[in-house]
């Protein structure tokens, strides 16, 4: 439906929120701890565009590993779909690699799902989903 926010990698999550608030003038909207990614999270909303700024929690975190190998940086490009679902079956048939075979939680309300960024031209993807537009949920 529309790009849905640009993931950042960041060593220091205060830091980088400093250098956004020199740069662009801007605060977070909010700070939110994904424990199942490893992750810390940090957005900010640039009208209707979001980035998610990411500080691994541990080392293990794919953050972390990312940062250990391509320094700081843009992590993902995640992209809004209507079902996840759906879309995962799409994908899959077409032979892209699912990097989780269920939607899991993420950040900011979101059923999300990774693609491999070697099927993606290099890019790792992310499709999310917001969980309030889900009946049930
Ligand atoms: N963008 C583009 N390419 C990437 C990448 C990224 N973010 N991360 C890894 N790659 C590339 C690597 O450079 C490597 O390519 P080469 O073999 O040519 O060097 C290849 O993908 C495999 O990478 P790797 O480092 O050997 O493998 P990892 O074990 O680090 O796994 C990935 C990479 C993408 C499969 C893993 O990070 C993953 O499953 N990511 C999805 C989950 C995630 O990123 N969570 C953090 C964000 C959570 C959130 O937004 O809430």
């Amino acid at each position: 439906m529309k790009v849905e926010h640009i993931g950042i990698a960041v060593q220091n999550l205060s830091e980088a929120e400093s250098l956004y608030a020199k740069l662009f003038q801007i605060t977070p909207y909010k700070r939110e701890m994904v424990e199942s990614e490893a992750v810390i999270t940090s957005f900010l909303k640039f009208g209707e565009t979001k980035i998610e700024l990411l500080q691994g929690t541990s080392d293990a975190s794919a953050i972390s590993k990312y940062i250990a190998k391509k320094g700081e940086g843009i992590h993902h490009i995640a992209y809004a779909v209507e079902d996840i679902h759906k879309e995962m079956a799409r994908l899959k048939d077409a032979g892209i690699r699912l990097l989780n075979e269920e939607p899991k939680h993420g950040a900011d309300n979101k059923l999300i799902c990774f693609l491999h960024p070697k099927d993606c031209g290099g890019v790792l993807v992310e499709l999310c989903q917001d969980v309030r537009n889900m009946d049930g949920l």
